[in-house]
């Protein structure tokens, strides 16, 4: 018998157990690796034999699972990878029923409530947002950030979930969040390959939680290999505990408690486990565990055989270290349980886990036969009496000898038939498409659906408050607009915390928060390293755990060292989690011209095609970005705010209501009414555009201006549609490439709100130049929109519409 024993709420106790209870332990944690293995062997034969498209397992991981499954309690976290299924199991936050469905990708939150069917096999979430909005209550469950399939991509994101714990333990106004954290006692454990230790954004949430000291617990499963590259080509020394000896603490430092632990030694990975996780938990020191000798038995994935880069003798000790097999031994050896015994727990687990395997594709198998069989006899009713008679037999032949069918095949069945009936117009053919479009309602919200949360504490939802003014309010720098809003709300809600380089001691490059430290103390108002990765990831874990962060990014293109997190992670939260989870971060950063090649960028293109998933807004002003502030810290949905960096010292009228009164999103405001052609612009090209106003009208120009303010929702109530009905002519001005953000604008004006339609010319855009922007005001001059350019855009438009009235300049 080892020294200690460990009960299931994760003590070690011998004093208290008994041989038999502890015998009773080991058992039933040898039931639940052993089943997961099995789940791991029959998944990866459902996709060889075509059921399921690609399978990834956690077999070879399982006995150190079962260790760290001990240590975690209700209200600790979770942020891992794929190879998680015997932790999950063992906490009860997944089970098997559920690991199948997501293999066969069931599009049911019932049946795989980490994704509704949306991820791959082994991408575990837990639900914690209910079905009206609210959310639930942490502290009361054990909660798993839902994972991404980018390794090392979610490390950011568990520095954020082990900060909230600090900022609940150290903050004291924040005990009335009792949902969230019990005094900041929680644990986030991660979990990461070896191989993927390589990855940037490791180190840097290692460094990020050292400086930090906060309880965040890493595992590192080491099985030697990434895929086919070994450790000798990823690691210095071949070892990550090794070289990250540096972060060791000492007397009178911070630091990490480090641990190396073998993953097929149970006994060591119970001990292991419960001391470093006591440490953290009570002291909020962070831990590394390093579990290595960990194998895979089935190689890496579906995707192919391990045979053809590991060598015989690696292959050999994988097999005789196989974790299961040795935890077995010991468990004959120390009189556990008897060789007989053994056999009959595995033959009984075998069949419990092909039970639930054949259950679940039943399940799913007979939703689709339903809707194979209603589809075919709306087909067969339409056939009858009609000329294609033998063409949509066909079809239905073919929808019921498919292989393994999908709603596709239903819906494509359908599709089918209708062009083969396009020259008909039966009542059995409106049946059917009655039929279809109710099936795309489903489908809708099976696949298309929760981009964002679309619950009723969206921002969209925000009452409207308008800007109040004084009829002596008073002119003030813009950055001082947005202090007052920032200090109104940190005074209305304590559950705001801004942080970022430089965010702290001086309230932020531009003063933003200038003066709000003091006033607020450093837990809600912090600086940071320099780590934009991190400081979205830090953002994103506190607001996954009830808190409301202002993450800020220094200037826009420092935006690209955490597009990894905001792109793979924060914007596909809400979609691949069904809605189960949410993460109400607002990123602040500042962008658009100012000076110099890494200072004036406006990559707003590029922040479209990545961010879908949160709201981006470009407001003009600071009065207008205090407004979307306004909302957005009262909404439950990500956005990025992009103020223009050349504002901070223009003058700004002061609302009364400067913490009140709200910009909403996708409000498209006309700043200059016009009659002869409309200009879409955003941010700091706007006030180039209303200078060009004033010189157009002078030639006799009248044109309308419109700012959309948020690009994402844009322009939700038309209104460059309907300026176009009556103008006829569109120019769109930003400072992003050519093909960048002006093309979106243009999809959404011409396709979208079919403006096509209103054009009487040839749309145009005016956009930065292919390169980005030199140093230098002349630099400026010839790479970005000028006023000159401007005016120029919007006198070639007219000029081509009516040369006699605008003949050309050159
Ligand atoms: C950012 C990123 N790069 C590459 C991949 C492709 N990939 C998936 S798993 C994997 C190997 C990971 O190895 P390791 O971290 O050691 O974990 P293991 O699978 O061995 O448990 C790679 C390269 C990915 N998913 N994400
Ligand atoms: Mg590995």
């Amino acid at each position: 018998m080892p020294e200690t024993a460990i009960n299931v709420t994760g003590q070690l106790n011998t004093a208290e157990l008994s041989f038999e209870d502890f015998k009773k332990i080991v058992i039933q944690d040898y039931r639940i690796a052993y089943e997961s293995r099995q789940a791991s062997l029959i998944g990866r034969r459902e996709v060889l034999t075509g059921k399921a498209k690609f399978g990834i397992f956690g077999d070879g991981k399982e006995v150190a699972q079962l260790a760290m499954a001990k240590a975690f309690k209700k209200g600790d976290w979770r942020a891992g990878y794929y190879r998680d299924q015997t932790f999950m199991f063992a906490t009860g936050m997944s089970n098997l029923n559920e690991f199948f469905a997501q293999l066969y990708a069931y599009p049911d939150i019932e049946k795989d409530p980490a994704s509704g069917g949306r991820q791959m096999n082994c991408h575990y979430a837990t639900r914690f947002v209910n079905e009206d909005g609210s959310w639930t209550n942490q502290a009361e469950t054990m909660n798993c950030s839902a994972d991404i399939s980018t390794t090392g991509g979610h490390m950011p994101r568990l520095l954020g979930l082990a900060y909230a714990s600090k900022l609940y333990r150290q903050n004291k106004q924040l005990e009335y969040l009792d949902k969230f954290s019990v005094r900041g006692n929680e644990v986030a454990f991660g979990t990461i390959g070896n191989g993927s230790t390589s990855e940037g954004l490791f180190f840097e949430t290692f460094n990020a939680a050292g400086v930090l000291q906060v309880p965040m617990a890493i595992s590192v499963w080491d099985d030697a290999y990434a895929i086919s590259v070994p450790a000798k080509l990823q690691t210095t020394k071949e070892d990550i505990s090794e070289i990250l000896k540096g972060f060791q603490r000492e007397k009178g430092s911070n630091g990490y408690e480090i641990y190396k632990v073998k993953g097929w030694d149970y006994v060591a990975l119970c001990e292991t486990y419960e001391r470093a996780i006591a440490l953290c938990r009570a002291e909020h020191v962070p831990v590394l565990i390093h579990v290595i000798e960990m194998t895979q038995p089935q190689g890496h994935s579906t995707s192919g055989s391990h045979e053809r880069y590991k060598s015989k003798e690696r292959l050999a000790w994988e097999e005789e270290h196989d974790c299961l097999l040795q935890m077995r031994k010991w468990m004959i050896a120390s009189a556990v349980a008897t060789e007989a015994e053994m056999d009959a727990l595995e033959v009984t687990a075998k069949k419990y886990v092909r039970d639930v395997q054949k259950q679940v594709w039943a399940e799913l198998s007979n939703e689709i036969v339903i809707e194979i069989n209603e589809a075919s006899h709306l087909i067969e009713r339409l056939a009858q009496n009609l000329p294609e008679h033998d063409q949509l037999y066909e079809v239905i032949a073919e929808l019921r000898n498919c292989i393994d069918p999908g709603r596709k095949d239903v819906v494509a069945a359908i599709r089918k038939a209708l062009r083969i009936t396009v020259k008909h117009n039966t009542a059995q053919k409106q049946e059917l498409i009655t039929w279809l479009a109710s099936e795309n309602i489903k489908n809708i919200k099976r696949y298309n659906s929760k981009l964002f949360s679309e619950t009723q504490y969206s921002p969209l939802n925000v009452a409207n408050v308008s800007a109040r003014y004084y009829e002596d309010s008073k002119f003030i720098d813009g950055r001082e607009v947005l202090n007052a809003c920032f200090d109104a709300n940190f005074e209305r809600d304590k559950s705001i915390v801004a942080f970022g380089e430089d965010v702290g001691a001086i309230g932020d490059v531009n003063q933003g928060f200038a003066g709000l430290q003091t006033k607020y103390g450093d837990l809600r108002i912090t600086d940071t390293g320099i780590r934009e990765a991190t400081i979205i990831g830090q953002g994103m874990g506190l607001a996954m755990r009830g808190l409301k962060p202002i993450a800020e990014i220094q200037y826009l293109d420092y935006l690209l060292y955490s597009i990894n997190v905001l792109s793979d992670d924060l914007a596909s939260l809400s979609y691949r989690t069904s809605g189960g989870q949410k993460a109400p971060l607002i990123v602040r950063t500042r962008g658009h011209r100012l000076e110099g090649i890494w200072h004036s960028g406006s990559p707003l293109g590029l922040i479209l095609n990545s961010m879908r998933g949160l709201h981006i807004c470009v407001p003009r002003d600071m009065t207008q970005a205090a407004g979307m502030y306004n909302v957005l810290l009262r909404g439950d949905e990500p956005a990025l705010v992009i103020e223009c960096l050349n504002g901070y010292r223009l003058k700004e009228r002061l609302p009364a209501n400067v913490g009140e009164f709200t910009v909403p999103l996708g409000k498209a405001e006309i700043l200059n009414p016009g009659t002869d052609i409309t200009v879409i612009s955003y941010g700091s090209t706007l006030r180039i555009v209303m200078e060009a106003a004033v010189e157009l009208e002078k030639l006799g120009i009248s044109i309308e201006v419109i700012d959309p303010q948020t690009l994402y929702p844009f322009d939700t109530e038309n209104v460059c549609g309907n300026s176009l009905k009556k103008t006829s002519k569109l120019l769109i001005v930003d400072e992003d490439l050519p093909g960048a953000a002006s093309a979106y604008i243009l999809q959404r004006v011409i396709e979208e709100q079919r403006g096509y339609y209103s054009l009487d010319v040839q749309p145009r855009t005016l956009t930065a130049k292919h390169h980005r922007p030199p140093y230098g005001s002349d630099g400026g001059y010839f790479s970005k929109p000028s006023l000159d350019d401007i005016i120029e855009a919007v006198y070639s438009i007219m000029n081509e519409t009516d040369p006699h009235r605008f003949p050309s300049i050159y």
